[in-house]
C-alpha cells in the first residue's frame, strides 16, 4: 500500500519544551488578571493595575528559572508584580488550585503579591514592600552557612537563595544597606536577578543606571552577568554593519527605545531608516527584515531570550554572589508593551481575544494547562513532572521543637534593672549550656555591649566562617569583653542599620522552615530605632518568622540621653503588630518568666484556623520586650503558678483593691515606683487603692479583643483576663494609669468595664535632664498621680502638694 512513511517525531528538545511553557506562562498569567477584572465581581470597582505589564517582563527568567534551573533547596523571593506569573508556573507544576487561581486578588484566591502565610503555594520568601524580600535572600544564604557551620541540615542540601527584583527597587536605601552587610559576612551563595526593563511605576528610569548598578555590585564582591542581548541580536551583530547596529542600540536612550517597542515594526523601520541613512550595510539588516520581524529583532533583549538566559545560568561561580542584569521590556508580548504609562495598563477584552488567537486558544479553554501548545500534551505533562524544582514535592520544612526546660532559674534581689536582667537571664541560659543554649542565635545593630547581650557573646562568641582571634585578649590587654569569631559563635554582630537587624531576624527567624533546622533567634536595639527598621519588623512578622527582640533602652526613662534616644510610641507598635506579643515588665522576675514562655511561644505552629480564639496562643508569634535601664528595688516572692500566669497574661493586682474602693493606680514598667508610693499615699485618705501591674497592654487588649468576639459568636461565658482584673473594681471608682509611653497604650482600660480613667504618660518629645526632673516635668511622678487622683475623684487628697 503506498502512503506517508511514518517518522517517529523527535522528542522536543528543552529549549523547545521551555519555549511552550513561555508561551503558556504568559496566557496564563495575562488571563488570571483580565479575569480578576472581568469576570470576579470583588464589589470595589477597583481595577488589577501595576501587575500586567509588570509581570510580563519576568516570564521567560522565570520560565527558566522554575522549570529548568532552580533546584528544589532554592529558595527564591519574587517581586511582587510578578505574583501572576508565580502563580501561573505553581498551577503548572501542579502546586496551586484552579480556583485559587481565578479569584486572583479576590477573598480566598491566590495573593496580589506572594505570600508565605497567605498563600498555599510554594512561596519561600513574601514580598510586597519593595526592596525588603530581595534584602532578606542574602541574610537567609547567611543563615543557611551558620547552619552547616554547625554540621545541621543534614537531609537539605545547600541551596542557593534567589531574589528576582525589579529594578526600582534598587533604589530603596536597605537594599544597600543589606550589601554593605553582606560584604562583612562573606556572602556566597546568592544570585540576584534584577529585571531591567528601566521602567518603575511612574516611567522610565535614567539611562545607563546598569553601569553604576554593576559598578556597585562588582565593588561589594559579586560577580555581575549582564544579560543584554538575545541570540537574534547577537547573530545580527555579527553580520557586516551589525556592530553599528549594536552602537545605535547602545547609545539608544531608554525613552526612545520604549517608545520604539510600543510603536512596533513600522517605527522602528523609520527610525533606523533616519539614523542609519549613511550606513548601507546597517541597513542591509534591517532591510533584510519585514516589519514584524524587525520588531522582533530590535526586542530580542537578552531577558527575553531563553537560550541567551539558559547560557548565562551555566558554570557560575559558587565562592561568589552573582548579580543578573537581565534587560528586559515592560509588557513584553503585550500590546501595551514598552509604552511609559503601562504600569497600570490593562488589556481590553478585545486585547484579550487577540492574544488568545495568537496563542490558539478557545473559547471555553482558557485555563486548560495544554491547549494551544504546539507539543503533545503528555509530552509536556512527562516533562513538568519531570521538572526538578518539584522533585522533593513540598519544600515547606519542620523542625522539631528546643526543649526550653529547665529553664535556668536567675536570683534576683536588691536592684536591677530589666535590661540587666535580660542579660542575666541569658547569660545563664548560656552558662547552663544545653539545647536552649546550643539553639539561640543572638544579633545586634552594634548595640551588643549596651544592650547586655555582652555576657552572652562572651560565653558563645560571635560568628564568623572563619575563625579570627580577638586582638585585644592575645595581648593581654584588660577589656571585660571578649571579641573572638569562629563558625562556633552564636552572635551575628550587624552594622548600625535596624533594617537588617529585623531582615535578620525574619531569616534567623525562618530557619526551620528553610533549612529543617530550628534557631531561637534573639536581637537588641536601642527601643526608639525600631522605626527605623519598622517596615522590616512588619515584614517579618507578615513572613510569620519567629524570633525575640528587645527594645532597650526605652522611655524618658533614658533620662539624660534626650529627645533623639527616648520612644514614646512604641508600646501602641507592639500592641498594633500583628504576630508579636508585646511585654513590659517592671521586674526581673516578671522578666525571666516572660522569656521562658516567648522560647516556647516562637516555636508554637498549630495551624491558622480562621480566627484566633485567645491572642494566637496556640499558634504562636514573636515577642517584643521593652525594657528599661532604671534599676528598680526587686520584690522577692514566689513566683507561683498563678502570678506566672496572669504575667504571661498581661497582668495582676500588686495590691488589691478593697470592696468599695474608688480608685486604682494601673502602670507599666519603670515608674512601678511612683504607682505604688503614690498608692501608699493615697491609702491615707482612700480607702484599698488598688496597684494593677500590667506587664502586657498588648495581651490584655488581645484578650478583651477576643473575648468580645467570642461571646458575640454565642460563647457567652467566654471571659477575657481584663474582665476578670477590672471586675474586682467598682464600676464607680476610678483609674490613673501611668506609663513611660504614650498615655493611650493604657486608656483603653475605662472601655473594659465602664471606668473612669485620667492617662499619664508621655505626650512630647523628651529632653536631657535627671530622672525625677523628667518624669516631674512630663508628668510621671508621684506627684502627677496623686494629681490626677485629685482631679478625676473630684476629692482633695492630702498629699497633693508634697514637695519633693
Ligand atoms: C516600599 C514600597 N514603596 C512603594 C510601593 C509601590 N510600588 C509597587 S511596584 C513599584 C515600582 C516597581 O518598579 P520596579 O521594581 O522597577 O518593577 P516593575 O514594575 O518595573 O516590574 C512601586 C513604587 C511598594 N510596593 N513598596
Ligand atoms: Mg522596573
Amino acid at each position: 500500500m503506498e502512503g506517508a512513511r511514518m517518522v517517529p517525531r523527535q522528542a522536543a528538545t528543552t529549549l523547545d519544551m521551555l519555549r511552550q511553557l513561555e508561551r503558556k506562562v504568559l496566557w496564563l498569567s495575562s488571563y488570571m488578571i483580565h479575569h480578576a477584572n472581568h469576570e470576579v465581581d470583588r464589589g470595589d470597582g477597583l481595577k488589577v493595575g501595576g501587575h500586567q505589564a509588570s509581570s510580563a517582563s519576568l516570564v521567560t527568567l522565570m520560565t527558566a528559572l522554575y522549570f529548568h534551573i532552580l533546584r528544589p533547596e532554592d529558595r527564591v523571593a519574587v517581586k511582587p508584580h510578578a505574583s501572576p506569573v508565580f502563580h501561573a508556573i505553581q498551577y503548572l507544576l501542579g502546586n496551586q488550585s484552579l480556583d485559587k487561581l481565578q479569584n486572583f486578588r479576590a477573598f480566598g484566591g491566590v495573593q496580589s503579591y506572594p505570600s508565605r502565610t497567605k498563600d498555599s503555594a510554594d512561596v519561600d520568601f513574601s514580598t510586597g514592600s519593595v526592596g525588603l524580600g530581595i534584602a532578606e535572600t542574602g541574610f537567609a544564604s547567611l543563615v543557611q552557612d551558620y547552619v552547616h557551620a554547625k554540621g545541621w541540615s543534614r537531609d537539605w542540601p545547600r541551596g542557593r537563595m534567589v531574589g528576582i527584583m525589579g529594578d526600582a527597587e534598587i533604589d530603596e536605601g536597605n537594599v544597600h544597606e543589606a550589601l554593605l552587610e553582606y560584604w562583612k559576612h562573606g556572602l556566597k551563595n546568592c544570585w540576584w536577578i534584577i529585571d531591567y526593563n528601566r521602567q518603575s511605576l511612574d516611567s522610565v528610569v535614567s539611562d545607563r543606571l546598569f553601569m553604576k548598578m554593576a559598578g556597585l555590585f562588582e565593588n561589594l564582591g559579586w560577580k555581575v552577568v549582564l544579560l543584554k542581548y538575545g541570540k537574534l541580536l547577537q547573530r545580527a551583530f555579527g553580520e557586516p554593519g551589525g556592530q553599528r547596529l549594536k552602537q545605535w542600540i547602545d547609545d539608544c536612550p531608554n525613552m526612545l527605545y520604549s517608545a520604539l517597542v510600543f510603536q512596533g515594526g513600522e517605527a522602528w523601520r523609520r527610525q533606523l531608516e533616519h539614523d542609519l541613512a549613511i550606513h548601507p550595510d546597517t541597513l542591509d539588516i534591517v532591510r533584510r527584515h519585514d516589519d514584524a520581524a524587525l520588531a522582533r529583532l530590535m526586542t530580542n533583549l537578552g531577558g527575553h531570550d531563553l537560550q541567551a538566559i539558559l547560557e548565562a545560568f551555566e558554570n557560575l561561580p559558587t565562592d561568589q554572589p552573582v548579580c543578573f542584569i537581565a534587560y528586559t521590556i515592560k509588557g513584553f508580548g503585550l500590546p501595551f508593551q514598552g509604552h511609559k504609562d503601562n504600569h497600570s495598563g490593562l488589556m481590553t477584552k478585545a486585547q484579550m481575544n487577540e492574544l488568545r488567537a495568537r496563542e490558539g486558544i478557545n473559547q471555553g479553554e482558557e485555563w486548560d494547562r495544554f491547549a494551544g501548545l504546539e507539543l503533545p500534551a503528555a509530552e509536556v505533562e512527562q516533562f513538568l513532572a519531570d521538572v526538578p524544582f518539584v522533585a522533593r514535592g513540598t519544600r515547606r520544612l519542620q523542625a522539631a521543637r528546643v526543649p526550653i526546660e529547665p529553664f535556668p532559674k536567675i536570683e534576683v534581689k536588691g536592684q536591677m534593672s530589666t535590661q540587666a536582667g535580660f542579660g542575666r537571664v541569658l547569660d545563664e541560659i548560656a552558662r547552663k549550656d544545653g539545647p536552649l543554649a546550643e539553639r539561640i542565635v543572638t544579633t545586634s545593630p552594634d548595640v551588643t555591649v549596651s544592650t547586655n547581650l555582652g555576657p552572652w557573646v562572651n560565653r558563645r562568641g560571635l560568628f564568623s566562617m572563619s575563625s579570627h582571634d580577638d586582638v585585644f585578649r592575645e595581648r593581654g590587654l584588660l577589656s571585660p569583653q571578649k571579641w573572638e569569631m569562629s563558625p562556633k559563635g552564636q552572635h551575628f554582630e550587624l552594622g548600625i542599620a535596624e533594617m537588617n537587624l529585623f531582615l535578620m531576624l525574619s531569616a534567623l527567624g525562618l530557619s526551620h522552615s528553610l533549612f529543617g533546622e530550628r534557631l531561637l533567634p534573639v536581637g537588641t536595639l536601642y527601643d526608639p530605632f525600631i522605626c527605623r527598621g519598622l517596615d522590616a519588623l512588619n515584614y517579618a512578622c507578615y513572613q510569620d518568622a519567629r524570633f525575640i527582640v528587645a527594645g532597650t533602652p526605652s522611655g524618658i526613662t533614658l533620662a539624660p540621653e534626650g529627645g533623639a534616644h527616648q520612644s514614646i510610641g512604641t508600646p501602641l507598635i507592639g500592641m498594633a503588630q500583628d504576630g508579636l506579643a508585646t511585654f513590659e515588665p517592671a521586674y526581673v522576675d516578671e522578666l525571666a518568666a516572660i522569656m521562658e514562655w516567648a522560647f516556647d511561644y516562637m516555636q508554637r505552629d498549630a495551624p491558622e484556623d480562621g480566627e484566633q480564639r485567645w491572642h494566637r496562643d496556640e499558634k504562636g508569634g514573636s515577642v517584643y520586650l521593652r525594657l528599661s535601664t532604671r534599676p528598680l528595688d526587686q520584690l522577692t516572692r514566689p513566683m507561683t503558678r498563678e502570678l506566672g500566669e496572669a504575667i504571661i497574661d498581661g497582668g495582676y493586682w500588686l495590691r488589691r483593691p478593697e470592696p468599695g474602693s474608688e480608685l486604682a493606680i494601673v502602670y507599666t514598667g519603670a515608674v512601678a515606683p511612683e504607682a505604688i508610693e503614690a498608692a501608699g499615699l493615697l491609702a491615707e485618705d482612700r480607702r484599698g487603692v488598688g496597684v494593677l501591674a500590667v506587664t502586657s497592654a498588648d495581651r490584655l487588649s488581645a484578650g478583651w479583643h477576643a473575648a468580645q468576639r467570642a461571646r458575640e459568636q454565642g460563647d457567652r461565658g467566654a471571659r477575657a483576663h481584663v474582665e476578670g482584673l477590672l471586675a474586682a473594681l467598682p464600676r464607680d471608682a476610678a483609674i490613673v494609669t501611668v506609663t513611660d509611653a504614650y498615655p493611650e497604650a493604657l486608656s483603653w482600660l475605662g472601655g473594659v468595664c465602664g471606668h473612669r480613667v485620667r492617662a499619664l504618660g508621655v505626650e512630647h518629645f523628651g529632653q536631657s535632664g535627671s530622672l525625677p526632673e523628667l518624669y516631674g516635668h512630663y508628668g510621671l511622678d508621684v506627684n502627677a498621680i496623686l494629681a490626677a487622683a485629685e482631679g478625676i475623684s473630684g476629692r482633695p487628697v492630702r498629699y497633693r502638694f508634697l514637695q519633693r
